[in-house]
């Protein structure tokens, strides 16, 4: 089965690709010769989804389906949540977003937090959402270089380091993301079995 998959972020295809069981395959958005920025425009990771797969949908018409991630810190009400992606100044930049949320976490003993995926799937024309948490903590400095986006300041819980000092093939094993993705492939599962009687 092939799916597109909405994302500009080659991170995230990275991942999702690395997490596929065989018989699974996506295309990302520059193999489907798409070359478009995704509107990201609501206040919900589950509306941005939707946009983002129902965009896609209409320039493919094929099945396809896209993911929100957030970063959820406790302490700051829940924020950079659904503006994750542009925490700092407006911009799509890891480095300033880190520099940020490291700052607002001063002094702040309460350092618990989650990354929360949401992947919206549109097959045959209809929509199914899927959602992935991983819970955690923000360290006090960033550690690690592997990875993307908030992974040298977010330490998974049960894990002893953090996201951006693991190899992909650890993160995988416990991130937002991956849960996210095992239950789009379970129902994917379900929907390819021939209906009983
Ligand atoms: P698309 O919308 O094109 O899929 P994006 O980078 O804009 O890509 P999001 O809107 O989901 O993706 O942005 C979420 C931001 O959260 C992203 O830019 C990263 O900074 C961060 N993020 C997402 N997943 C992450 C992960 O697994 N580890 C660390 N940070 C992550």
């Amino acid at each position: 089965m092939t799916l597109v998959f909405a994302t500009n972020n080659i991170n995230k295809v990275k991942e999702i690709r690395s997490a596929l069981e065989a018989g699974f395959e996506i295309i990302s958005l520059k193999e489907a010769g798409i070359d478009k920025e995704i509107p990201e425009p609501h206040d919900t990771l589950e509306a941005n989804a939707t946009e983002k797969s129902k965009t896609i949908f209409e320039l493919t018409g094929r099945d396809c389906f896209s993911e929100d991630t957030g970063l959820e810190v406790d302490a700051l009400g829940g924020a950079p949540g659904v503006k994750s992606a542009r925490y700092a100044n407006g911009e799509p930049q890891y480095a300033d977003n880190i520099a940020k949320l490291l700052d607002k976490m001063k002094g702040i003993a309460n350092r618990k937090a989650r990354f929360r995926t949401v992947i919206s799937l549109i097959m045959n024309g209809k929509e199914t959402l899927f959602e992935g948490v991983c819970e955690g903590h923000i360290t006090e400095e960033r550690i690690g270089t592997e990875g993307f986006g908030y992974d040298p300041i977010f330490i998974p819980e049960g894990a002893g380091q953090t996201f951006a000092e693991m190899p992909l093939d650890e993160k995988k094993k416990m991130s937002h993301r991956t849960r996210a993705l095992v239950q789009l492939i379970d129902w994917l599962k379900k929907e390819q079995q021939p209906a009983a009687g």
